[in-house]
């Protein structure tokens, strides 16, 4: 019945009432799924199993309510809610109905339990049960990957030319762009220094949709590599532009990229960052703070100052760091090996 090969099965016969009445119940029990989920998700968060754990026998609806801070309404839907889902126990006294745990829910649903499960539990009810409510726009969308990239190479095209104009880096002929993405800063750099190549360093599946939609092949200063610069080789080069890379992780994750940088940087060359500065205050500009907002929601990373920016370059060994302000909303930051 459940699966496809029983429900055709059930078609092709003729059908009878009794079978015809299956199909409303497997549909109810679908449709209500959810709402069983948010009723052991609720129980759960509001401590209703860890109270009936640590009580010495059971308790009503009232005496729950009042202990963990509910309306005594609410409170009792719910607890029998969780009987009807075989999470609580019932039993009628002179008094009223009295609550127990189930075998089930002290040895999975209770935060003390050995073999809890309350914070998995948690992590659905807060975490999951949110994304899915985007279920519909992820089956429907073209691949989330492929939009950040066309939505991020956009602004180079406003940008592009100031940052990369920032610095004279015509002394630099090989060039990296670590995690060059779509490849529009590479587009930039090669069109405003004649005699270097750019090659785009990004992951395998980025690498390849770059190739295919964005970075046409007659460009042939721009090659690709393939790789993971965390873990994987960097290349010796003369400078490695960070583009909107350092602002995505955590300063012992930049530290370690910074370093590796370093180590594979051909004496005299460089690194050059691209990133939007907040003031050395934090007071601003406003749509600097709004991205750094941005990171703590998309990424693991902030946006930084110039002296936090520099801090980090000095500490991974490089030299003569220059900031650049653009008056644009991406700056410039270079450092000398
Ligand atoms: C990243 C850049 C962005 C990671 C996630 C991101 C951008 C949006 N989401 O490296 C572009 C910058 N814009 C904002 C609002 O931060």
């Amino acid at each position: 019945m459940m699966n496809a090969r029983g429900s055709l099965t059930v078609r092709r016969r003729k059908m009878s009432s009794t079978e015809d009445l299956d199909y409303p119940q497997i549909l109810f029990q679908y449709n209500n799924g959810f709402l069983v989920s948010k009723i052991m998700f609720t129980a759960c968060e509001l401590g209703v199993f860890d109270l009936l754990l640590e009580s010495e026998g059971p308790l009503s609806s009232d005496a729950i309510a009042e202990r963990l801070g509910t309306s005594a309404s609410g409170m009792e839907r719910l607890l029998d809610a969780c009987v009807g889902l075989k999470l609580l126990g019932v039993e009628m006294k002179s008094e009223g109905a009295f609550y127990r745990n189930t075998e089930l829910s002290n040895l999975y649903l209770t935060k003390s339990s050995p073999k809890s499960q309350y914070h998995n539990l948690m992590y659905y009810s807060k975490t999951v049960y949110l994304c899915w409510h985007y279920l519909t726009d992820a089956v429907r969308s073209e691949e989330e990957m492929i939009k950040f990239m066309y939505g991020l190479n956009a602004i180079w095209s406003i940008c592009g030319r100031d940052v990369i104009g920032a610095f004279d880096l015509s002394p630099f002929t090989i060039i990296y762009d670590l995690g060059g993405c779509a490849g529009g800063l590479a587009q930039e750099c090669i069109s405003l220094y004649p005699n270097s190549t750019v090659t785009i360093y990004d992951l395998p599946k980025v690498v390849q949709v770059a190739k295919e939609r964005f970075v046409p092949p007659e460009e042939r200063r721009i090659t690709f590599h393939e790789g993971d610069f965390f873990k994987d080789p960097i290349p010796e080069a003369d400078l490695y532009i960070l583009a909107r890379i350092l602002h995505d992780w955590a300063d012992d994750k930049c530290m370690q990229l910074l370093a590796k940088i370093h180590k594979a940087c051909k004496p005299g060359g460089g690194v050059l960052l691209v990133e939007t500065l907040l003031n050395e205050d934090k007071t601003g500009p406003l749509e600097t703070q709004l991205y750094s907002m941005n990171m703590l929601v998309q990424a693991e990373g902030k946006e930084r100052t110039p002296a936090e920016y520099s801090k980090l370059l000095a500490a991974a060994g490089f030299r003569e760091i220059q900031v650049k302000k653009t008056g644009k909303l991406y700056d410039a930051i270079l450092g000398r090996k």
